[in-house]
């Protein structure tokens, strides 16, 4: 068993989510992510949203696992000389600041390339060149950007935002991806490139569904919306689905036994068609099969009103568990909405290490989403984030060869750690 990506440098660049997202992938992979703060201050999100005085905050541990932090002030002149040694020594450079934040540092491409040429230098931006290259972006604004929020919510309400973070991680992932193909190039090529994500892309690329059918509106109606049964016309964008299903199979929320109270007591429910006779037996309805109305996907799209109102009377009287192992037996395709609660303590999830405990020295244990992609030969095993600067002194000396000595030079010029006010 080998961690697929030991023996790969990344120098990281990265705050807040997007680009700790990609540089914590690679890092569970088994590339030795050498973090670059802020002495004194860190990452920002270490103090965002804290839920323990003075402790690291859950936004930061759960995004920078298995990284070591370095302290290095990159306006300081030794800071400088650190940094671009340790452009020399790694293999790939990645950062997500504002637009113009490395060139304003000197670290043009240019310059990196100059002094490494094998280096893979990878960002991500809110968008890609053009109007808005200059923006600062946060993720919803690339979820607004990017073709997310005018699709999602219901027809009647406003554009929504969705909890997944897949204008930050979304794009993280992709740069992730960027990164590793640039490596493999590199192995016959000799030498680095530029990888770039813009949040705006990842975001459109997911949304992928609704450009389709922005385009299929040109040919007539989305039947598979809901608003086509209903009878209102549709406008010129792709609309809001609500909860339909964004492919050919319709489906829906629906509410199952203690809705009134529990706001997850729901199922989602697909009425695939191979299954439809399976359906209409469990829900009491056996005529629907044959039932010219009915049989036929064609002859439900107009109705699925009225059918997804049937199927919830027979959902509504169980739990949605229960509802779950019934429509299995039958190979109906269904997912309970699952809360947060449910999620952090389902046990299968732990088995394989999807939801992990780890170890914190400040704050105590904590649980985390450890690394979704599972290799079969190079398990991902999940460490705990970093303290600020806590590898400082090991870098300067394991990785960049500094000696004693040069490390007490190093941290009286104020490179590494926060210059002393005259009267401390
Ligand atoms: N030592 C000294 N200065 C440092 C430093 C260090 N170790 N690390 C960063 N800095 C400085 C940079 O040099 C830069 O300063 P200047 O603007 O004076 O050149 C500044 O900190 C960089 O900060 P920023 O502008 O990136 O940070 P911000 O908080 O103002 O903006 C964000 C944050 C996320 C909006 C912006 O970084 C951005 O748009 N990033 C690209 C898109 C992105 O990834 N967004 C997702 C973020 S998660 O929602």
């Amino acid at each position: 068993m080998s961690e697929a990506l030991k023996g790969v440098k990344i120098l990281d660049f990265t705050h807040v989510q997007s680009g700790p997202t990609c540089t914590q992938l690679l890092a569970w992979f088994g590339a030795d992510v050498i973090k670059v703060e802020r002495p004194g201050t860190g990452d920002i999100t270490r103090g965002q949203l804290q839920d323990i005085p003075n402790v690291d905050s859950l936004y930061f541990t759960m995004l920078n696992h298995n990284k070591r932090s370095i302290t290095i002030d990159t306006k300081n002149k030794t800071g400088m000389e650190i940094l671009e040694r340790l452009v020399k020594t790694c293999d790939v450079l990645v950062e997500n600041f504002a637009p113009g934040a490395m060139d304003r540092m000197g670290l043009t491409w240019e310059r990196i390339h100059e002094l490494n040429p094998r280096m893979i230098y990878a960002s991500i931006k809110g968008f890609g060149p053009g109007p808005y290259e200059s923006c600062k972006v946060y993720e919803n604004i690339a979820q607004c950007t990017g073709g997310s929020a005018s699709t999602t919510g219901f027809r009647d309400g406003p554009p929504l935002v969705t909890g997944a973070q897949i204008g930050d991680s979304g794009t993280g992932l992709h740069l992730a991806l960027g990164i590793v193909t640039a490596l493999y190039h590199r192995t016959h090529s000799g030498k680095g490139q530029r990888v770039t994500c813009a949040m705006q892309d990842g975001v459109l690329n997911l949304a992928r569904v609704k450009l389709r059918d922005q385009q299929r509106l040109a040919h007539g109606p989305l039947t598979e919306y809901s608003q086509y049964g209903e009878g209102i016309p549709f406008g010129d964008a792709t609309p809001r689905a609500g909860n339909d299903s964004g492919g050919g199979q319709p489906g829906r929320i629906l509410k199952c036994k203690g809705w009134e109270t529990d706001p997850n007591a729901y199922i989602y429910f697909i009425t695939q068609a191979p299954v439809w006779a399976e359906i209409c037996e469990v829900i009491g309805e056996p005529d629907w099969a044959e039932h010219p109305d009915y049989a036929t996907p064609k002859a439900r799209l107009p109705r699925l009103n009225e059918i997804f109102a049937r199927i919830e009377q027979w959902t509504m009287t169980l739990d949605k568990l229960e509802a779950m192992e019934i429509l299995n037996k039958y190979d109906i395709p269904c997912g309970p909405i699952l809360s947060m609660k449910e999620l952090a303590e389902d046990q299968s999830l732990r088995e394989t290490g999807t939801i992990v405990e780890v170890p914190h020295p400040t704050r105590g244990a904590y649980l985390t989403v450890g690394n979704p992609i599972k290799l079969s030969a190079s398990p991902a095993k999940v460490e705990r984030s970093p303290l600020l600067g806590e590898h400082t002194d090991e870098i300067l000396t394991s990785v960049l060869g500094y000696s004693a000595d040069d490390v007490v030079a190093i941290k009286a010029s104020g490179a590494t750690e926060p210059k002393r006010k005259a009267a401390e």
